[in-house]
């Protein structure tokens, strides 16, 4: 998907909501996948550019303290193994 360039406000494109070519409240911008209509579709999409991208929730130590026991299990069993072969 590729977000429009040229900016349209929320106000503007629920003036053109629900219009189609030739109406006069119609707006070409609100209008995103330009099939003439500025329905839902445009909608999700007009959202998904003018929203701002998600972030993770920060993670807390708890995650860190989890990640490092994984990683000291992992470096135990690669040792074990290295053992067990000579
Ligand atoms: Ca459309």
């Amino acid at each position: 998907m590729v977000c429009p360039s040229t900016l349209i406000t929320k106000e503007e494109f629920d003036r053109a909501y629900g219009s189609k070519t030739g109406d006069s409240n119609y707006d070409i911008r609100a209008d995103m996948n330009k099939d003439g209509v500025v329905d839902w579709h445009d909608f999700t999409m007009f959202a998904a550019c003018y929203s701002p991208p998600a972030t993770p929730p920060p993670s807390t130590s708890t995650d860190k303290d989890k990640l490092t026991i994984v990683i000291i299990v992992i470096i135990i069993v690669l040792v074990g193994i290295f053992l067990l072969k000579k």
